[in-house]
Parts: structure tokens; sequence; C-alpha cells
């Protein structure tokens, strides 16, 4: 078998703007480099990592936090934002991956609770929520209870809640509308911050890294498929956090298909 007759895999994480993003590069890849993909879907951030570095799988898009914290295992404060992706460059290079494109919108993590109990009590910053955290229960997705990065935020704030609960990313939103939980650690580019009206916590003391979301090649596709990376190259600068929350929200508010929705998206890039 030739190399190029194997489908490239593309790998996503299990919430809504990766199976967009994992349909987009897809497309893609199938539309600009005439190259066949598979997808592997709802993998967790470490095995969706460690299929791209052994070859498993070929691309995938992650956050420069997430690499850096999770899987390059820094967790101090990155210098900037420029100085943490260069650190993430240069490891993955070291494994023969690369950096195709920074896609141009980040995804964070923030804490987000109903407007109407943030203004009732003038919560405005993540250290407000030190003199009520010990009677609350935190809505998180599987991940980030267990990240370096929720050590490194609730250090920073001295927070300590009563509970951590762990759900399905999706159902975080209407935990923290039926007051299941009292605060949530959302998506920054999730449509239903808005759609819930709920309000986001500043950091103000930049507890978290930065999470530019970036479009990574594994090394075979790095290696044999030169046309598939100028593909995926294309899609640099390409979406803004309004355009990934626009999308997003087409997904989990609308009901449209992460395909649709991904469709659309490339139907507009290639004019
Ligand atoms: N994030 C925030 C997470 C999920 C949302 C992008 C940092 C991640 O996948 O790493």
């Amino acid at each position: 078998l030739r190399a190029e007759a194997r489908p490239l895999v593309v790998g996503a994480k299990p919430f809504t703007e990766q199976y967009v993003l994992s349909r987009i590069v897809a497309g893609q890849l199938e539309r600009v480099a005439a190259t066949p993909t598979t997808t592997l879907e709802s993998l967790g951030s470490t095995v969706v990592f460690d299929g791209l570095r052994s070859g498993e799988i070929d691309v995938y898009v992650d956050y420069v936090g997430t690499l850096r914290a999770v899987l390059l295992g820094r967790t101090d404060a990155p210098g900037s934002r420029a100085e943490a992706l260069e650190e993430v460059r240069e490891a993955l290079a070291r494994d023969g991956m690369t950096v195709a494109a920074a896609l141009g919108f980040e995804n964070t993590y923030v804490l987000a609770l109903p407007r109407a109990q943030a203004e009732a009590l003038g919560l405005a910053r993540i250290g407000d929520l030190a003199g009520h955290a010990a009677g609350w229960t935190i809505g998180g997705d599987y991940e980030l209870f267990h990240r370096p990065e929720w050590q490194g935020l609730t250090a920073t704030y001295g927070l300590r809640f009563a509970e951590q609960r762990s759900m399905d990313p999706s159902l975080l939103y209407e935990a923290a509308r039926t007051g299941e939980v009292q605060v949530i650690a959302a998506y920054s580019t999730d449509g239903r911050l808005d759609a819930y009206d709920l309000t986001p916590l500043v950091d103000d003391r930049a507890a978290l890294p930065p999470y530019d979301a970036l479009v990574l090649a594994g090394p075979r596709l790095v290696a044999d498929h030169p046309d598939a990376l100028t593909a995926l190259q294309a899609l640099a600068g390409r979406i803004d956090a309004a355009a990934m929350r626009r999308m997003n929200a087409a997904v989990d508010r609308d009901g449209q298909s992460p395909a649709a929705v991904a469709a659309a998206f490339l139907a507009e890039l290639a004019q």
C-alpha cells in the first residue's frame, strides 16, 4: 500500500466546536488537496495528542494553553501569548509535528453564572467568588478539575468550592440555569453564554494561560503530504472569536448539524 492510499485521520475532542472544526479541516483536505479523510471523534486531550504524536491521527485542533499545560507539563504562567505559542511550536517540532495554522481565535475556560445572580451579589471578577465558593457547587467538563490550570486558578484566587461536579460540557448551561450548580467553567466561544444570559467573571490576575486554537499536523502528514499541509495553512487567521461563537451557536442553539455549519464556512472560504 502506498502512503497516499490510507486516508488522513482527523481527530476531535467531545464538544461542538471540535465537531465543527474537524469537519472544516476534513472538508478543506478533501476539496483543496483531494485527500480522503476519516474522522475519530470524542477523544480526550491526552488521547488525541498521543494519537497525533504516534501517527494514528494526522490532524486535529488544539489550544495553546492546553498543549502547554497538559501535554508539556508546564504549570508556570507564560511570559506572553507569543512566547506560549513558541514554546508549544518548538516542543511539537521535536517530535515531528507542526502547527499548520493558528485559526485566529482563542477558546478559554471562563467561570460564569446567571446574570441575575451575578448582579444581585455584585460579582464581576473571579476573586469575588471567594466569599461564596465554600457553599457552592461548580460544574465543569470531564478534564478541567484534573488539569494543572485548575490547580493554578484555585491557588491564585484562593478558591475552594463545596463540590466540583464533572459533566458533559453540553449539559453545563442547563445545570447553571436550573441551579443544580451555582457557577460553571464554560468555554469562551460557546454560543450558550449569551443564549443562557450568563455573566463571565473576569480573570483579572491572569491565572489562565492563552488558549489560541491551532491546527496541528502529525509526522506522516508533515513528511508525506505537502498538498495537505498547504491546504491546512490556508485556514490561518480565517476564524475570529465572533465567527467561532456564531458557528457554535448555529449548532447548539439553532440545531444545525456541525457538517452543515462547516460546509457553509468552506463555501464562503472558497469564494
Ligand atoms: N479549552 C476550553 C478546552 C475546552 C474549552 C479549549 C481550553 C480544551 O479543549 O482544551
